[in-house]
């Protein structure tokens, strides 16, 4: 395949990575699209696009829009932006990037966690804004990690690590997912309201879709309480945002820590008002080391593929397909 003229032509959709684009040019024929509008596809694209690295929401009608399509490298774990189940009536492969940012996204849960609950970017504030000088020390934090037992919501690759680490800070954890997982001895609630009457702090890192969406509202919220702590890592369509935002306001919960967001990079401003807030703008995978790690395993997903059929690292709803060749 470094045969320029025998390489596949691997439509780019949106920003990606340099470190993405050499190794992709290494490989193949590039072509870039802004987004993934069926109305900006040409007709060579149409022709002649067998793969697609995707940073971007990939929809039916823009599968559609590319008959020759095989495979779309999606640059995430997370893939609920791409119509997969569409992708795969039309035999079209899906892969993600597991495992290779599973240990920076749980770091980064744990800073935002402890962020959020000793305030520590406020804390910074005071200091730079000369307030420690002129009004003595931060305020002691209402809140403490101390005592606290978390949920975890979505007990995954991450969720398993987050829990790993909260073991190492001496906190119980309790988890809900749609099944018990056997190999772990956390308890097990089998609905989000039980788990978050049964802890204090929850750490969502669920993927987003419809199956998701929202499982995080004001019920919820309520069943959490007032010392109630939520971080939020996995999509922001799994909170009711105008929930969590009342929530903050009316003293429903305590605070909030959030990595993600219903419509980025569109923060609503009831959040962004806050006070209990701690806001950062989707940054858990983003290292230059874990970036480069994702960004390889969506090239080396292509190059497999093309090479000898099979991908790495295919989603549930397209990894019984298998390449027709060509
Ligand atoms: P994973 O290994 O597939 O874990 C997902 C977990 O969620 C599984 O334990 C699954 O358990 C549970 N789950 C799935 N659907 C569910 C549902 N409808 N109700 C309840 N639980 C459900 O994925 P991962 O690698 O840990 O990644 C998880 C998510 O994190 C990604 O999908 C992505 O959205 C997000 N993420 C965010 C960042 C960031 O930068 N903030 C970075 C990476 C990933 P069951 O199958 O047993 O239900
Ligand atoms: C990235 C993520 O920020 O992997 C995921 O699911 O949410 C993050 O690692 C994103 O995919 C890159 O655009």
């Amino acid at each position: 395949m470094n045969e320029q003229t025998a390489a596949p032509i691997i439509l780019v959709t949106g920003k990606m990575m340099n470190h993405a684009i050499d190794r992709l040019e290494a490989h193949f024929r590039l072509l870039h699209i802004e987004r993934a509008d069926p109305a900006l596809v040409t007709g060579d694209m149409r022709s002649m696009v067998k793969g697609v690295a995707a940073n971007t929401v990939i929809d039916a009608a823009f599968i559609d829009a590319l008959p020759q399509l095989q495979i779309i490298a999606n640059f995430g774990v997370g893939y609920d932006k791409i119509d997969a189940e569409h992708a795969a009536r039309k035999g079209v492969m899906v892969t993600n990037t597991p495992d290779v940012l599973t240990e920076e996204v749980a770091d980064v849960a744990i800073g935002l966690l402890i962020n959020t609950v000793r305030e520590l970017p406020k804390a910074e504030n005071w200091l730079r804004s000369g307030r420690w000088r002129a009004e003595g020390s931060y305020p002691l934090t209402r809140a403490t990690l101390r005592g606290r037992s978390v949920g975890i919501f979505g007990l995954g690759r991450i969720g398993r690590a987050v829990a790993r680490r909260l073991e190492a800070f001496g906190l119980p954890v309790s988890y809900h997912g749609r099944r018990r997982a056997e190999d772990v001895e956390y308890a097990y609630y089998p609905t989000l309201v039980a788990l978050a009457e049964a802890v204090d702090t929850l750490i969502c890192i669920a993927p987003g879709g419809a199956a998701t969406r929202h499982a995080v509202d004001a019920t919820v919220l309520r069943a959490l309480g007032a010392n109630g702590v939520i971080i939020n890592m996995g999509r922001g369509s799994t909170v009711d945002e105008e929930a969590l935002a009342a929530a903050l306001r009316e003293g429903t919960i305590l605070a909030a820590g959030l990595d993600v967001f219903a419509e980025e990079p569109n923060v609503p401003e009831a959040l962004l008002s806050s006070p209990n807030a701690c806001l950062l703008p989707h940054v858990a995978s983003a290292s230059v080391h874990t970036r480069q790690g994702m960004a390889e395993l969506m090239v080396d997903n292509l190059v497999a593929w093309f090479t000898r059929g099979t991908p790495l690292t295919p989603v549930a709803e397209t990894a019984h397909l298998k390449s027709t060749g060509g």
